[in-house]
């Protein structure tokens, strides 16, 4: 059993998985996730972080075609957003990501969505390439990307920490992230604060 202090101590294995921190996520977005812009500044001390130590660093971004089934106008359930190479699907301007950052482009096929950044992408074979068993998660939006990219890294056996200060949740009936954050807590993830992860001595 791992001690207290070693979950929170960073470690070769450990990878950081910033989730969806697009400019339609932002205030002002078409899909905007309150106080979204808060992640950022955050999630850049925590890149710093983990590209000092040389762990990998991955961005997930939302890659919609044009006409996606999950915008309103094909019936689903959201305003246009994320659409592939538009400004709107832009990592934010202020996210300091990493020259060796890894960007994984997901739910780029019309017909179908995906929350989850493992979801018809190669993510899982690219971190257990590159040995990683450990994943710290944040981004957007707590209730849907998020949560279903934590429920898969444990489905697939990572141990996950959730960053629980740099994640927004839509809250498209209120209380939506906090219950993301419950179950996702019951399957497995380890809250912590991006202050309480600490660099080896
Ligand atoms: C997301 C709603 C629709 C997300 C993506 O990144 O959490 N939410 N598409
Ligand atoms: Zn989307």
């Amino acid at each position: 059993m791992e001690s207290p202090a070693a979950l929170n101590t960073l470690q070769p294995g450990d990878a950081l998985i910033i989730v969806d921190v697009q400019n339609d996520f932002l205030p002002g977005g078409t899909l905007a996730v309150p106080a979204g812009d808060e992640v950022v500044p955050l999630l850049n001390a925590l890149i710093a972080r983990f590209a000092r130590l040389d762990l990998p660093v991955v961005a997930t971004r939302d890659w919609h075609p044009p006409e996606h089934c999950s915008f309103r106008e094909r019936g689903g359930p959201w305003p246009p957003h994320c659409v592939a190479g538009t400004p709107g699907a832009a990592f934010a301007a202020g996210l300091a990501l990493s020259a060796s950052a890894v960007v994984i482009s997901k739910a780029d096929a019309a017909d179908r969505d995906a929350y989850s950044g493992f979801e018809g992408t190669d993510l899982h074979a690219r971190l257990r390439d590159a040995g990683v068993r450990r994943l710290f998660v944040g981004g957007l939006a707590t209730d849907y990307c998020v949560l279903n990219t934590v429920r898969d890294g444990l489905a697939l056996g990572y141990a996950v920490t959730l960053l629980t200060d740099a994640i927004r949740a839509v809250d498209v009936a209120p209380g939506d992230g906090e219950r993301a954050i419950d179950e996702m807590t019951r399957r497995g993830a380890r809250p912590l604060t991006s202050g309480d992860i600490r660099d080896p001595a």
